[in-house]
């Protein structure tokens, strides 16, 4: 019933609807219909209630909901579902926990998160409503040794998506901060399930601040929002032209064109050319950023002079990091 109802309510986008004429359609009560309209407003539809005059479906807004969600996603192929939560621990949870039943890919994106992720068990603040947090459910057939690289094209993608939509430069610290004017308004945590050389599904996590006017105390320093840096956009639309970018440099990395999506990062890089430091868990050392890699890795020349390929772990920037 909850699926007629909305359909109707779809079919009359600019008009409000009352409860008789959709009891009257659907055969039902109109305290049926009301407690079926209070349910889909639970599930986070956006369905305007107005005294006298009946129900009306907001999808056309800059707002994401579901109703939004629903008709954004369903033009990607790639895209089977997509969740939006109003709150949520965190988006790459909610991914994971999906990708356990089925053989789904899809998106699933919050208003806030209570416990969002960043890598190695850190936290990724997710104020209500003042960033773009998602994750992107996906099952390529490829060996687990290539994923990593999907992580670059996520930032390509968003990094394209927020230039497209604002007068900003982005950087790219390899491989997955953006960072305007030296303090990061995005991160990527990508995670997968694989055995040794057969993956199940990887989670792509993205988060973007984009309307935060304070953070944290530990964060003001290495933090900022689009908002901070005078730019004011939708989280919506963010989405949107982030998908559209997102749809071609995946389909290059299925292809195993990575030309175009690497010479993006060269020429966004913040990394390159720059000392850096290298920080596993048991270990620092400095080095030289010389070159990214179609397989997606870093070159770094070590004190020793010798040139080595980095695929993952910590690389520290001199001034974007604050390590000196
Ligand atoms: C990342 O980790 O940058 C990955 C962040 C991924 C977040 C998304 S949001 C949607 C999805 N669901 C999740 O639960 N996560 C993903 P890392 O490189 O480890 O950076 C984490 C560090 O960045 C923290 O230790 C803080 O210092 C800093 N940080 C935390 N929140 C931040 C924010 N909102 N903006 C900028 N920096 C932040």
């Amino acid at each position: 019933m909850k699926t007629l109802i909305l359909s109707f309510l779809r079919a009359n986008p600019d008009n409000y609807v009352s409860g008789e004429q959709i009891s009257e359609h659907l055969g039902v009560s109109r305290t049926a219909i009301w407690k079926h309209i209070k349910a889909l407003k639970a599930e986070g539809y956006a369905i305007d209630s107005v005294n006298n005059k009946g129900y009306r479906l907001i999808s056309d807004t800059d707002e994401i909901n579901r109703s939004s969600l629903e008709s954004v996603i369903n033009q990607y192929s790639f895209l089977d579902f997509g969740r939006y939560h109003t709150s949520i621990d965190s988006t790459n949870s909610e991914a994971k926990r999906l990708a356990i039943d089925g053989d789904l890919q899809g998106i699933v994106v919050a208003g806030e998160q209570t416990r969002g992720k960043g890598r190695l068990g850190r936290e990724w603040a997710s104020e209500k409503d003042t960033g773009l947090w998602m994750s992107l459910l996906l099952r390529p057939n490829l060996n687990p040794e290539v994923v990593s690289a999907i992580t670059l094209v996520a930032a390509a993608a968003m990094t394209e998506a927020v230039e497209a939509l604002a007068n900003v430069k982005v950087g790219i610290k390899w491989p997955n901060d953006l960072v305007v004017n030296g303090k990061k308004i995005c991160g990527i945590l990508t995670e997968m399930s694989a055995e040794i050389n057969r993956l199940h599904y990887i989670v792509i996590g993205i988060g973007v601040n984009v309307a935060q006017l304070h953070f944290p105390e530990e964060l003001s320093a290495k933090a900022t929002s689009l908002k901070l840096e005078g730019v004011s956009l939708s989280p919506k639309n963010l989405l949107e032209r982030f998908l559209e970018a997102f749809a071609r440099c995946y389909g290059e990395f299925l292809n195993s064109e990575m030309s175009r999506i690497i010479d993006f990062h060269k020429s966004h890089s913040v990394t390159l050319g720059k000392d850096v430091k290298l920080v596993t868990p048991t270990t620092e050392r400095m080095a030289y950023a010389v070159d990214i890699n179609e397989d997606g890795s870093l070159t770094v020349q070590n004190e020793s002079g010798h040139l080595e390929k980095i695929f993952t772990g910590e690389v520290s920037v001199r001034g974007i990091d604050q390590y000196v």
